[in-house]
């Protein structure tokens, strides 16, 4: 039997009548912007997805139920609680649920719900990877081997130099996840669209990868697809200029013993505060960004899985 959700009527309707649905996490609100932005985008992005042909449903655990859409005042509280509330990977889920907490979703645990309610479709900001020094720490996010596992096709402006972008590449082609450029052959860095590592394959327009996710799955292959969507030009921090604050947060984190699920709000937490506004300012645009073209997907995927 499968396990209950708890939807938002507008979601539930959404579901029940085959349209395209985006979903979207509740960690980049929680741990990865501050209070008020993280509502403020939160909202503007559910508000894109609609103007998008499609209905949002912000992911997250709200006294151990597995919430899929949130209120607007759920949604508030998420912000305003913000580090406060436990970030939620998949290991955590049996735990917080068990324990009626609240969680914020990263990106691995709001793929398994979405796929738990049949939503196809999500947008983030940036996913999570294989971790610069992994061959000493093992620290690999369990976003990578959720691709493996939940069919859905995450946009994504590619990852933050805070990881290794080739291992974690490397890792995707292992797990057999396709690694789409939209518009791109390069595999974007988040803050800049250019990383110097090329994408796999490219396709051109949403409808494209639409194309994509209906042959993997047609076919019977599981998991998801990874859709790397550039960030605006104008909105774009250039790699050389975020290198070095990206360098000084990592050897900080290093020589901080920070470890484990801490490690990557502590270096979003860091750039942050040393860019002062821009980087924020990127982020917000690229998950915007992201979300507009997560609609565009999802109503040309046509919201049910083949
Ligand atoms: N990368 C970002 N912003 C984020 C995250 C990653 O640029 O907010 C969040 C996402 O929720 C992602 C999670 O799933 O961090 C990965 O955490 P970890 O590396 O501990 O698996
Ligand atoms: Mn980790």
């Amino acid at each position: 039997m499968a396990y209950p959700l708890s939807f938002t009527p507008e979601v539930r309707q959404a579901l029940d009548e085959g349209r395209p649905v985006v979903a979207l996490e509740s960690t980049i609100i929680a741990h990865g912007m501050p209070y008020p932005q993280n509502v403020e985008t939160a909202r503007a992005v559910e508000d894109i997805v609609r103007a998008g042909g499609a209905v949002p449903a912000t992911i997250a655990i709200i006294g151990g139920a597995l919430k899929v859409g949130l209120s607007e005042a759920e949604l508030d509280r998420f912000g305003r609680e913000g580090r406060s509330i436990a970030k939620v990977s998949v290991r955590d889920l049996p735990f917080i649920v068990a324990q009626g907490r609240d969680g914020a979703t990263t990106v691995a645990s709001t793929m398994r719900i979405a796929s738990m309610a049949g939503i196809r479709v999500f947008a983030t900001g940036g996913i999570g990877g294989v971790h610069r020094g992994a061959e000493r720490t093992f620290d690999i996010s369990a976003d990578m081997t959720e691709f493996a596992e939940s069919d859905v096709a995450v946009v994504t402006a590619g990852a933050k130099a805070i990881l290794d972008l080739a291992l974690t590449l490397e890792t995707l082609e292992t797990l057999g996840v396709p690694v789409i450029g939209l518009g791109t052959d390069e595999f974007p860095a988040f803050y800049s669209r250019r990383s110097g590592h090329k994408t796999p394959m490219s396709c051109a327009t949403p409808a494209e990868v639409a194309d994509v996710m209906r042959a993997k799955w047609a076919m019977g292959l599981k998991g998801g697809v990874v859709v790397a969507n550039p960030i605006p030009a104008e909105a774009e921090i250039p790699a050389e200029e975020i290198a070095p604050v990206i360098e000084a947060a990592v050897a900080k984190a290093e020589a901080g013993g920070i470890h484990g699920k801490e490690t990557t709000p502590f270096l979003l937490a860091e750039i942050a505060g040393v860019t002062a506004g821009r980087s924020l300012a990127a982020n917000i645009a690229l998950v915007r960004h992201n979300a507009r073209i997560a609609a565009d997907i999802a109503v040309a995927f046509g919201g049910r899985k083949p």
